[in-house]
């Protein structure tokens, strides 16, 4: 392991260098998006300056081009995830789609009335709503895993809740309002032995974490390119080859078949039964940027980093009165929620921005898990890898006048 220069990797971030209300900025908004470093920005240029064509239809040189680098960040992903096939990483927008697309080809081949799905109280929208289409569809039921007052699964309640109705458990790997690691080998484990199948939300810790899909032996796990430094409106599926054969297609349109006539249409391979449409090719060039920045620095590395930061966050968080942090699992990514008594958290976000200080307010996307809290909104910051302990200082120091202003 070795220590990241983290002034070194700001001046890769363009977006940083900036002030914000006379302030530099201080972005602490990481769960939400991430910032994009300079090469990931240049490499999404440089396709569109120079290899843009259509990809998988063409027979000349642009567009063979424009292939092979949409192919290669195929493999990127791949090894980064340690997935056993390239064909089971398909693209998609993000992991609001990618969770939709198993949740409706699920619902088509392998969930029917009176099944069950497991799903957890710590889940945001994106790994609630989809199953909750399923179930309308199907007659299927939703089962909820309860989260303990410090922000843990209780999976003495989890193992209770399967039964032979159970056909997936879809859980997140880590939680965007809590910041807890879920114990997903365990969880894994304890469905595997009854045959279930388990879905994981890793939109929050692909960035922060290492993740090799196949120690893990998830049938799927689902994340966005711009949570871990890439663009918008591009996310990866990782299926099983299994679970990709069995399901069938999500969205119909062209590159997805193989052959079309009005009685019947069969279907491409893998990974291109799931790829309707023309793809979003500069997206995928850039999250393969993205995946090679990452692993320039070292997943072990950054990992340290943003640890060393959460907890000097967590101690000079802890210092200020009448702060309460919402989540305090042994196992946390770089991410805080908290409430300041007596003052709205809207009222608290708008406040810090005008000393540059961007955080997260509300409800996270995550209503269920407010209502367990029995709080309306947190603030939340949440770390990436170009975060300083100077900037919690920051954090720390606009809070007091925040309270100050508000007394
Ligand atoms: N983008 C959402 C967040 O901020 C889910 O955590």
């Amino acid at each position: 392991m070795k220590k990241l220069n983290i002034t070194k990797i700001r001046a890769d971030f363009p977006l940083l260098h900036q002030q914000v209300h006379n302030h530099p900025l201080v972005y602490l908004d990481n769960s939400n998006t991430t910032q994009k470093p300079q090469s990931v920005i240049q490499a999404m240029n440089d396709y569109y300056e120079h290899d843009n064509a259509n990809i998988h239809r063409s027979v000349y040189n642009l567009s063979e081009r424009a292939t092979q680098l949409f192919e290669n960040a195929r493999d990127k992903i791949k090894h980064f995830i340690n997935a056993k096939h390239r064909h089971e990483i398909v693209f998609v927008k993000g992991t609001t789609e990618g969770i939709n697309l198993v949740a409706d080809c699920l619902s088509r081949c392998h969930i029917n009335a009176g099944d069950e799905i497991v799903i957890s109280a710590m889940e945001h929208h994106s790994n609630i709503v989809p199953w909750q289409f399923v179930c309308e569809k199907t007659g299927a039921h939703l089962k909820v895993i309860p989260v303990s007052e410090n922000g843990e699964l209780d999976l003495q309640k989890f193992t209770d809740l399967l039964n032979e109705k159970t056909r997936i458990v879809a859980i997140t790997h880590a939680s965007n309002v809590l910041g807890t690691i879920n114990p997903i080998e365990k969880i894994i484990e304890i469905a595997h032995e009854k045959n279930i199948p388990v879905l994981l939300d890793g939109a929050q810790a692909v960035a922060h974490l290492p993740v090799d899909v196949q120690k893990l032996d998830c049938d799927f796990y689902i994340f966005s390119a711009h949570k871990m430094y890439g663009p918008t409106g591009t996310g990866v599926v990782y299926g099983k080859e299994k679970w990709l054969h069995a399901m069938p297609p999500y969205q119909g349109g062209g590159s997805m078949i193989q052959q079309v006539t009005f009685p019947k249409t069969t279907y491409a391979d893998l990974p291109y039964k799931f790829e309707a449409g023309t793809s979003n090719m500069a997206g995928v060039i850039g999250l393969g940027a993205a995946v090679d920045y990452i692993q320039h620095l070292g997943m072990e590395n950054i990992v340290s980093h943003e640890q060393d930061l959460l907890a000097y966050a967590t101690r000079q968080l802890q210092k200020i009165p009448g702060l309460r942090i919402i989540g305090t699992a042994p196992e946390k990514i770089g991410v805080i929620s908290f409430i300041l008594e007596g003052i709205h958290p809207h009222d608290v976000g708008t406040a810090l921005d005008t000393y540059g200080v961007a955080v997260r307010v509300g409800h996270h996307c995550a209503m269920p898990l407010m209502e367990r809290f029995g709080v309306p909104a947190t603030i939340r910051a949440s770390f990436g890898v170009y975060n300083t302990e100077e900037e919690i200082d920051v954090l720390v120091e606009s809070l007091l006048k925040v309270q100050a202003l508000f007394k």
